[in-house]
């Protein structure tokens, strides 16, 4: 997946409407879009094909696939059958899990991120105690593409370090968490930005600040 400006806007809308309006003012900035919850259970699993149909993005849909592997199979091809490019799935569930979601995009000849530590001040509770050890499995896996935070640079650059140079990281925490689009670039290789885009008056004008900020 070939990320334009090394930006992936978060979607997090709750209206369809309202997200292809934004879509519109962006689209010659972006090319990949991140969905998740927010936007899928409001307007349905559609959401996937209106948007691609639309313009075309690259579609990551950030379900954070956490269950048995029997569902996460589910879960997996359903998103892939509905038009996503990639998924993002937990490690914290464990190999098997995570096995049955990389099988499915493997399946599917798509793509699957596996999400290490989060970027929020409650994934210092849990998650962060793991996260070297998933980034590990993901790697033992032959898994190609992580998320990790641009909050925690420190461990932006860890996790960096056990995936290694060949490894796709896509980063949120930039702009409204605190992290830094240019930082985070220094170890991952593209951002995920949110709210900082589609709460702004004018989300175009944001993407060139941004963009001008990394060059
Ligand atoms: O660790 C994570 N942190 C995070 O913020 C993993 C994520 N997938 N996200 C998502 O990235 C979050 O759900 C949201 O869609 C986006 C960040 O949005 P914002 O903070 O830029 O608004």
């Amino acid at each position: 997946m070939k990320v334009k400006n090394n930006i992936i806007v978060a979607l997090d809308l709750m209206d369809i409407d309202e997200t292809l309006k934004l879509c519109g003012k962006i689209k010659d900035k972006i090319n990949t879009v991140k969905i998740g919850y927010p936007l899928t259970l409001a307007e349905g699993i559609e959401s996937i094909s209106t948007i691609k149909e639309n313009f075309n993005f690259n579609i990551i849909c950030d379900y954070k696939v956490a269950d048995i592997p029997e569902t996460n199979k589910k879960i997996c091809d359903i998103t892939y059958e509905n038009g996503a490019d990639a998924i993002i799935c937990h490690g914290f569930v464990g190999p098997d899990s995570v096995e049955s979601c990389l099988n499915s995009s493997l399946d599917y000849k798509k793509e699957l991120f596996l999400l290490t530590e989060m970027s929020h001040p409650g994934a210092l509770k849990f998650i962060q105690k793991n996260a070297d050890e998933i980034a590990k499995m993901g790697l033992e896996m032959n898994i190609k593409n992580f998320v990790a935070p641009s909050t925690r640079l420190d461990r932006l650059s860890k996790i960096r370090n056990i995936v290694g140079t060949d490894a796709n990281i896509i980063s949120p925490g930039v702009g409204t968490q605190g992290g830094d689009p240019k930082e985070t670039l220094k170890y991952a290789d593209s951002l995920i930005i949110g709210r900082s885009v589609y709460n702004s008056q004018n989300p175009q004008k944001t993407l060139d600040e941004i963009i001008k900020s990394i060059i």
